[in-house]
């Protein structure tokens, strides 16, 4: 059985690529999912791919993440980042290792972007290198595992 990436992505990152393009850029989450696709079969590994706009959702999906014996997950918490406690204690919970992901970089924006609850659980965070973070935590992880590329 090849190994599962979760992919998840928090509140209207549905819309990614229609608003605000000088700090998100163009793409799609379309487009982010089949960068992931591409870079998860690079090393044999199959992807779920999710976006919700309900916290409640996501933790739900760390929960089956861990069910499902994933071998790890890609999240960007999108505005949840700074607020939720239900999503950090869900990556306490189940103990697979979660790399964050922001397109833009959160640092170089306004203060109550920076300081993050996913990050005091998370295995490592990417921030700023646009979608290609996602593509980049794929690799983190496949690094991590010790998955050569196929
Ligand atoms: O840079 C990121 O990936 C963020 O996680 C995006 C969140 C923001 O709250 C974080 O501080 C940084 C916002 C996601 C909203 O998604 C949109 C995408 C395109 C256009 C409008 C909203």
């Amino acid at each position: 059985m090849p190994h599962t990436v979760y992919v998840l992505n928090g509140p209207s990152l549905n819309l990614l690529g229609t608003r605000e393009p000088e700090t998100y850029g163009r793409s799609t989450l379309a487009d982010v999912e089949k960068l992931v696709r591409a870079r998860a079969e690079n090393v044999g590994w199959t992807v779920e791919f999710r976006q919700s706009n309900h916290e409640g959702e996501l933790v739900d999906w760390i929960h089956e993440a861990a069910a499902k014996k994933a071998i790890g997950i890609v999240l960007n918490p999108a505005g949840y980042t700074t607020t939720s406690v239900a999503i950090l204690d869900a990556i306490l919970a189940v103990k697979l290792p979660v790399i964050e992901v922001h397109i833009s970089n959160i640092h170089a924006r306004e203060s109550f972007r920076h300081d993050s609850y996913v990050s005091k659980a998370a295995k490592a965070v990417i921030c700023g290198f646009g979608i290609e973070g996602y593509g980049l935590a794929v690799a983190g992880l496949a690094a991590l595992a010790g998955a050569g590329s196929k």
